[in-house]
C-alpha cells in the first residue's frame, strides 16, 4: 500500500557511529549497529480515529532512530502495518454507522498527511492487514502444525468452526521464546494488561489464561476471510509477526512501538515470530514512552486528543509541533499542556532567526565541526533528543550573541539529524 511521500533528508559527509538504544527485554543500551542493512519494524495505527499526538511521538522516535543509522551510514528497510481490521475498529464503524472498510480508508490517509506533515520518514512496506490473510492464515496453520496452535470451540461462530489459540506453555518448553522475555513482568501484571488490552483471560476452554488468539473463526455480521483454515479473521500479534518476518526475515533489529504494547502485543508477536522461524524476533525491543493530556493517557478510547492535523489547521507550522514533541526523551511518560506549542514555535523562530542569514558554508559538515559532532554524540546515547536541543539552543545563543549565525553547516545537521528544516522560513 501506498504510504506517504519522503521528506528530504540531507547527507552528511563524514559518518557518525551507530546509536545505542535502549532495549526492554535485557534493560540495557544495546549499540544498534548491523553487519548488514539495519532493519525495523515498528507497529501502525488502528485506523478508527485521527492521528494524536501520542502517535506522533511515538513515530518520531523511531524516525530518530532510522535518521541516526543514516547518518551513520546503513541502508534501512523499515515496515509498518495498519490494523484495518480489528474490534475497536469493528465497534467504532458499527457505532458510527460508517462502513469498516471506510472508516479505515479515510483514517488511514489522514494518517498519512499528518506523517507528511511532521516530516516523518514513510516505512518502505506499508502493509494492510487485509492485504495479508493468506499469509498470516499460512503462519497460523504451521504453528497447528508444530503443536503450538490449539482449537477453542467457538459456538457462535457461524459454521460453528473452533478459534485457534496459541500455546504459550508449550511455545516457552519448546522454542528460544519464553513468557516474560521481552516485558519482564510477573504474571499478575501480565494477566491484568491482558484483559485490559486485547486479550481474554476469562475465556472457557483456553489452555493457560495468558494465550493469545490466532484465529477468529466467522461470526455473523463480521468480515472474515476464506483460508486455508475455513473462514475467519486474524488475531491481533500474529500479524505483526507475519508481516514483520515476511518481509525483513528473522532476527530484525529494532522491534518498536508505544510502551503500551509490550504486553501483551509486543511479548506474543515476538513469541509467535520465534515460534515460526526458530530465532530471536529482534536485537532490541525498542519502546517510546506514553503521552498523556488532561492527566490521563491520551488516547482513541478515552477521546481525550489533541489531533496534529487539528494543530496544523489552526495555523501551527508542523516544524514547531516537532520541535514540541522532540523537547521529550522518547521513553519519558509525560504530559502535553497548552503551552508546549507556543513554546516550542519560539524556539522555532529564534532558530530561524539565527540561520536565515547563513551563508553557503555546507561543505564543512563533516570536518570535525562542533555542533554536528555534538548532535550525534546525543542522539547516540539513546536518541536523547532533549539534549540535542539544547545543544542547538546554546549554538544559537552563540550565534545571537556575537552577531552572527548558524552557519549553512549547523543548519544542515539539525534538518538531517532532528527532521527540522531551517533554510526555508
Ligand atoms: N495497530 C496497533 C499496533 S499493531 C495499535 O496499537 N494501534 S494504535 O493506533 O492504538 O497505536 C499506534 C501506535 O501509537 C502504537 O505504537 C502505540 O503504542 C502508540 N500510542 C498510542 N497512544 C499513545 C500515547 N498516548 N503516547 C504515545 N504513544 C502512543
Ligand atoms: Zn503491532
Amino acid at each position: 500500500m501506498k504510504s506517504w511521500n519522503r521528506p528530504q533528508v540531507p547527507r552528511l559527509s563524514s559518518l557518525a557511529p551507530a546509536p545505542r538504544v535502549f532495549d526492554t527485554s535485557t534493560r540495557q543500551l544495546i549499540s544498534a549497529e548491523t553487519a548488514g542493512s539495519a532493519t525495523i519494524y515498528v507497529c501502525g495505527i488502528t485506523p478508527y480515529d485521527a492521528t494524536h499526538l501520542g502517535h506522533a511521538f511515538t513515530y518520531l522516535a523511531f524516525d530518530t532512530l532510522i535518521r541516526c543509522w543514516l547518518d551513520s551510514g546503513y541502508t534501512v528497510t523499515f515496515v509498518q502495518n495498519t490494523t484495518d481490521i480489528d474490534d475497536p475498529l469493528l465497534e467504532r464503524a458499527s457505532a458510527t454507522g460508517i462502513d469498516w472498510r471506510v472508516l479505515a480508508s479515510t483514517q488511514t490517509d489522514l494518517f498519512r498527511s499528518d506523517m507528511e506533515l511532521l516530516s516523518i520518514i514513510p516505512p518502505d512496506h506499508y502493509v494492510p492487514v487485509t492485504a495479508v490473510i493468506p499469509e498470516v492464515a499460512a503462519a497460523v496453520d504451521s504453528l497447528l502444525a508444530i503443536g503450538l496452535a490449539y482449537e477453542v470451540p467457538a459456538p457462535d461462530s457461524i459454521d460453528e468452526q473452533p478459534d485457534l489459540y496459541f500455546d504459550s506453555v508449550a511455545a516457552a518448553e519448546s522454542t528460544i521464546w519464553h513468557l516474560g522475555l521481552e516485558s519482564n513482568l510477573d504474571r499478575p501484571t501480565m494477566l491484568e494488561l491482558s484483559a485490559q488490552r486485547g486479550g481474554d483471560p476469562e475465556r472457557f476452554g483456553k489452555r493457560d489464561a495468558l494465550d493469545p488468539l490466532l484465529w477468529r473463526a466467522a461470526r455473523s455480521n463480521e468480515p472474515a476471510w476464506d483460508t486455508v483454515l475455513g473462514l475467519g479473521r486474524p488475531g491481533w500479534h500474529i500479524e505483526c509477526s507475519v508481516i514483520a518476518v515476511n518481509r525483513l526475515g528473522t532476527s530484525i533489529t529494532v522491534q518498536g512501538g508505544g510502551s503500551d504494547l509490550l504486553f501483551p502485543h509486543h511479548e506474543f508477536s515476538a513469541a509467535h515470530a520465534s515460534a515460526l522461524s526458530g530465532e530471536p524476533f529482534a536485537k532490541i525491543f525498542a519502546h517510546a514512552g506514553m503521552v498523556a493530556y488532561q492527566g490521563e493517557k491520551m488516547s482513541k478510547s478515552l477521546g481525550n486528543l489533541v489531533l496534529v492535523s487539528r494543530l496544523v489547521a489552526n495555523g501551527a507550522d508542523p516544524r514547531a509541533i516537532r520541535l514540541a514533541l522532540l523537547a521529550n526523551h522518547y521513553r519519558s511518560n509525560w504530559e502535553w499542556t497548552d503551552d508546549a506549542l507556543p513554546k516550542a514555535t519560539a524556539r522555532l523562530e529564534r532558530w530561524l532567526g539565527a540561520s536565515m542569514s547563513a551563508g553557503s558554508a555546507g561543505d564543512e559538515v563533516g570536518r570535525g565541526h562542533p555542533l554536528l559532532g555534538q548532535l550525534r554524540e546525543a542522539l547516540a546515547n539513546d536518541l536523547n533528543t532533549p539534549a540535542a536541543i539544547a545543544l542547538v539552543d546554546d549554538a544559537v545563543g552563540s550565534a545571537l550573541a556575537s552577531g552572527g549565525s548558524l552557519t549553512a553547516a549547523d543548519s544542515k545537521a539539525v534538518w538531517a539529524l532532528l527532521g527540522i528544516d531551517l533554510t526555508r522560513p
